[in-house]
């Protein structure tokens, strides 16, 4: 498939979210937002500092259960307020390696000591015990003693050619300035055939119109504000593409960068320019951890039907359309064999056994928390699906929804239900990515 580059020349404006952290919370076996705004580490303390966006289950990559069904092992994905957070002074994990990775994470697996997070930034806890973090790659990541701002995008690791959910590791890289040659990028995931998912903020200092590079071996996908503009998802050996956007000083906007290796070197640098700013590898200091975007779930829309031919993204929330007669426009206008992909989040208002619920003309195929609920990946008329799982309430979980148009009507609806909860499509208050 040949690569596209999307010039784009809109100045976006990024309203910022502020979140106030209440004091943390009681030791539970889940990390609640309700009772903390941190993540959990391996024993269900909160960490201050951070806001989570999901917390706990591992889904069926989990590897030590605890007895109440859910993770020893924490995953979190945590979200700083803008800025950063002030008020910390808790010591930044002793222990160990290098690094000054880190930032964001509860890395989380396996406690063992050695901890990242040396160095990491102010207000937060760091050194949450090791394991997946421990000698990232990259150098500094917060680093600013004391109250400055957590810098770096979390990254996200899989052992699969496409980033899909829950993945095996999770850590915070400082920028993206990889050239891991024949090598693995990281414990636990294998040197060739794997992909990663960087997400996180870029912040300009100055305002004028910025050119992305995005060099790679293999493929990779760049978005800036929800704006795409690379996506050269192919195999082949070393390439740079760039393309433009006019961007605000001092302004924090969205970044997404996806990435895969298929065999052989694997290289990931993002580099960028404008009028003042001489071409460099993107530094620490303008990334930031993401920002959770609530009111829906991110749309990625093929011209398709396998995922292939890129016709751009947007935010969606409810998932229930009827696209018979015109295509999803003004993405594409395609009546027939096309595919969409929303990944992001759900959040249950109460604890127990939850049924997602689709209804799909032709394909689809449903994970939550990495469990597939839904595999109907066939052409056929109308037909509801459904598939059961636990969440909890106030803890968010991860959501993939598939689908694919084959001809004739073209319908996808994402609905739930859950005890006290009647069934109904998932309005967008309860959606996040
Ligand atoms: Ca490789
Ligand atoms: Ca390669
Ligand atoms: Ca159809």
């Amino acid at each position: 498939m040949r690569g596209h580059v999307f010039s784009a020349a809109f100045v976006l404006t990024v309203s910022a979210l502020t979140f106030t952290l209440p004091a943390c919370g009681p030791a539970t076996p889940h990390c609640l937002p309700s009772n903390c705004a941190g993540c959990c580490t391996t024993d269900g303390v909160c960490q201050r500092g951070n806001t989570v966006k999901y917390c706990g289950h591992r889904g069926g990559t989990c590897s030590d259960c605890g007895s109440n069904g859910t993770c020893a092992e924490q995953q979190c994905i945590v979200l700083v307020p803008d800025g950063g957070e002030s008020g910390g002074g808790e010591a930044g994990g002793t222990g160990g390696s290098s690094g000054g990775t880190a930032g964001g994470l509860a890395g989380g697996a396996g406690g063992s000591s050695g901890g990242s997070a040396g160095g990491t930034a102010g207000g937060r806890a760091g050194g949450s015990g090791g394991g997946t973090a421990g000698g990232t790659a990259g150098g500094t990541a917060g680093g600013v003693a004391g109250g400055g701002p957590v810098t770096g995008l979390v990254g996200e690791y899989f052992n699969s050619a496409e980033p899909l959910m829950v993945p095996p590791v999770t850590r915070t890289d400082a920028n993206l300035n990889f050239d891991w040659a024949m090598a693995s990028p990281v414990t636990g995931v294998g040197p060739d055939h794997w992909s990663a998912r960087w997400r996180g903020q870029i912040q300009p200092q100055y305002t004028q119109t910025y050119t992305f590079y995005l060099r790679a071996d293999d493929g990779c996908r760049l978005w800036v504000n929800g704006v795409p503009l690379i996506h050269n998802w192919v195999t082949g050996s070393v390439s740079e593409l760039s393309a433009t956007l006019a961007l605000t000083a001092g302004n924090k906007y969205d970044l997404k960068v996806e990435y895969y290796d298929n065999t052989s070197n694997a290289v990931a640098q993002l580099s960028w320019s404008s009028a003042s700013q001489p071409k460099q590898i993107v530094p620490a200091s303008a990334l930031f951890p993401p920002v959770l975007k609530t009111g829906g779930l991110w749309g990625d829309y093929y011209a398709y039907d396998d995922f292939t031919d890129y016709r751009g993204h947007r935010n969606d929330g409810p998932v229930s359309f009827d696209w018979t007669d015109t295509g999803p426009i003004p993405l594409h206008d395609f009546t027939n064999f096309y595919s969409t992909r929303w990944t992001g989040t759900v959040l249950p208002s109460v604890t127990g056994t939850y049924t997602f619920y689709t209804l799909s003309d032709d394909g689809v195929r449903l994970w939550v928390n990495g469990r597939v609920l839904v595999d109907n990946w066939t052409s056929h008329s109308s037909t509801e699906n459904s598939g059961t799982i636990a969440l909890i309430a106030g803890e968010r979980a991860e959501v993939r929804l598939d689908y694919m148009q084959q001809d004739y009507d073209a319908l996808i609806r994402l609905s739930w239900s859950a005890p006290g909860v009647a069934k109904a499509v998932i309005p967008a208050a309860a959606l996040g990515n």
